[in-house]
């Protein structure tokens, strides 16, 4: 009987670490083997010519989430998990979001329901903290945090989520006792209100105003205060979707100066700007390309760039937050109409961050081989309590692989997407680089763009502590 269930012979393995020509047997879900040369398993797949890597990790993602504007999302967890998979991709970890006045777990326990039976890879979760009460932070939070959702999110702004300073540093110091890694969405509520009023006032409201309205300053401003909360309470915190130079620069100078501050920025920065916001001809159709932080300007994608370069970013996450762009759930809904602030906020993207980054960042010789797995995959699961079982290709990993055509020309559109959007915001992007098959603990789920795992395959993954969480100072004031 042989030894393996299945060998990937012949291929380029790529890990955060090494570029290796090797074959890779896989035994019960399981990586069994690396080696030059094995012995032909149950099964054999030919990866000659092509790169073996880990699956990639998508630790940013919304699905079946009702926030952010009202509307439906266009995901729930079959369509934006089957994209995923699509994309290259074998985990997500998406968000349960607490609505004011709910309780924690049973908002958790409504996210498993969604979950449950539906996905195509596997995934955790993320919370997402909108009501820090007593009970919250002193029961919920960390029974949740000892069942594995040792993460979780804040926001500096949306009337539905904003948490003011003093909640922020009430949440950050429940994370610091009990060892959960904080991630922040930083812009400013005030700020956006005036400006968003303002703007409406003087008649600004078509989608291109949403950028306006949210200017980088204004972020570069919440960075900066989340950045000082962090340091008051000793609790290191990711700032998430990062847009520009100036909250880069936040970032950097807090890394510098030693604190546990970490950053993740995502392919809407480095691919559209404002100007796609103005849509044809400052009509709705720039609709299509409202997310937050909006994208900025081509000086901004290279700051991103060397924010990337430079190791100031850890992840490059999708923020897949898909919303249909036509219909009345859509972009383009009655309500959004009157004004920018009422268009659904967020754009899909799980299934072309791969190509995307790799396209620009190591076909464009930005970045190493090495360095995109690492920022695809090996460091969200470092990051988010999922290594060393997620993230790299070593014996004792789980079989999570993309086989990747390095050569591969591609031209982004609808038709080739496996989401439930009806459009995809990188619309005529020419890419090098694609996934061509993606397997999931050994099985094959997706293949030069058809799937072929089921709903169901992919568990809830229960995360351990981030070692990047421990405070600077240890865990007691
Ligand atoms: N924040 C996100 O993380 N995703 C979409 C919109 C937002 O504000
Ligand atoms: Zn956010
Ligand atoms: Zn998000």
């Amino acid at each position: 009987m042989s030894d393996f269930d299945l060998v990937i012979r012949g291929g380029t393995v790529v890990t955060a670490a090494d570029t290796v020509r090797a074959d890779v047997g896989i035994r019960s879900g399981r990586i069994a083997a690396v080696a030059d040369r094995l012995e032909d398993g149950a099964a054999r797949v030919d990866a000659s010519g092509l790169l073996v890597m880990p699956g990639g990790i998508d630790s940013h993602v919304h699905l079946a989430q009702p926030a952010f504007g009202g509307p439906a999302m266009a995901d729930g967890f079959e369509t934006g998990t089957r994209s995923a998979i699509a994309g290259g991709n074998t985990t997500v970890i998406p968000f349960a979001l607490q609505p004011r006045g709910a309780s924690l777990r049973a908002s958790v326990a409504d996210y498993h329901k969604e979950a449950d039976g539906r996905s195509y890879c596997d995934y955790g979760f993320h919370l997402i903290i909108s009501d820090p009460t007593a009970s919250v932070l002193g029961q919920e939070l960390p029974a949740l945090v000892d069942d594995g959702y040792t993460s979780f999110k804040v926001f500096m702004t949306y009337d539905d989520l904003v948490l003011n300073d003093r909640q922020l540093l009430e949440v950050f110091d429940c994370a610091r006792g009990c060892g959960a890694l904080v991630m922040v969405h930083c812009e400013g509520y005030d700020a956006i209100r005036f400006m968003t009023e303002r703007l409406e006032q003087a008649g600004r409201k078509a989608p291109y105003y949403h950028a306006v309205s949210r200017p980088e300053s204004v972020e570069r401003e919440a960075t900066h205060r989340a950045i000082s909360h962090a340091e008051l309470t000793d609790v290191p915190v990711m700032i998430v979707h990062v847009s520009g130079r100036e909250p880069m620069e936040q970032i950097r100078w807090a890394q510098r100066k030693g604190l546990k501050v970490y950053g993740e920025t995502c392919p809407q920065y480095i691919a559209l700007t404002a100007d796609d916001l103005k849509g044809l001809n400052m009509d709705e159709t720039g609709g299509k390309y409202v997310c937050s932080p909006p994208p900025r300007d081509h000086a901004s994608w290279e700051a991103i760039w060397e924010g990337i370069r430079t190791g100031v970013f850890q992840t490059f996450s999708s923020d897949h937050c898909p919303f249909y762009y036509e219909g009345e759930q859509g972009k383009l809904n009655p309500k959004a109409r009157t004004s920018f602030r009422w268009v659904p906020n967020g754009i899909p993207g799980v299934e072309t961050r791969l190509p995307i980054l790799y396209s620009k960042g190591v076909v464009e010789g930005r970045i190493s081989l090495n360095e995109f797995v690492a920022l695809t995959s090996t460091n969200h699961a470092k990051m988010y309590g999922l290594y060393p079982r997620k993230g790299s290709i070593a014996p004792g990993f789980d079989a999570d692989l993309v086989l990747w055509d390095p050569n591969r020309k591609e031209t982004i559109r609808q038709e080739l997407m496996h989401h439930g959007a009806d459009y995809t915001p990188y619309e005529g992007m020419a890419v090098t680089g694609w996934p061509v098959a993606t397997y999931l603990r050994g099985m094959l789920v997706a293949e030069e763009g058809r799937i072929v795992g089921e709903p169901g395959d992919g568990g809830f993954l229960k995360r351990g502590l981030s070692p990047y969480a421990v405070p600077a100072h240890g865990r007691e004031i």
